[in-house]
């Protein structure tokens, strides 16, 4: 009983060390005043787009209404969406950036 127990427990553990984390999408949203070059500019610095990717990924933003920017664990994603966040509001843009499990 009491080794079943343990046995139980190093399994859980070992689960845990093996089980790939939870990803997660970071998206940005449509809004009507941020300039499209100013978002193709976030998706290059911050998430390593060429100009060509960064175009498109925008465009469906503004066609759709939100779009995939990257997918990263919890605290990765967490990462880029204040840093998107602090660097359009710097700059005085709505564009607003958060995340969704993928
Ligand atoms: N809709 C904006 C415009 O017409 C462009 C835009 C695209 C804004 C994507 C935000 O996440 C966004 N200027």
């Amino acid at each position: 009983k009491e080794l079943s127990d343990h046995t139980e427990l190093v399994k859980e553990r070992i689960e845990q060390q093996v089980k790939k984390p939870p990803m997660y999408n970071v998206v940005l949203l449509n809004d009507d005043y941020t300039p499209m070059d100013f978002v193709v500019d976030v998706l290059c610095k911050f998430f390593n787009m060429n100009s060509d990717q960064a175009t498109d990924v925008m465009l469906t933003i503004h066609y759709e209404g939100k779009g995939k920017c990257g997918t990263y664990t919890a605290e990765v994603a967490e990462m880029k969406v204040n840093q998107v966040s602090r660097y359009a509001k710097s700059h005085q843009h709505p564009l607003r950036c958060s995340m969704e499990q993928a």
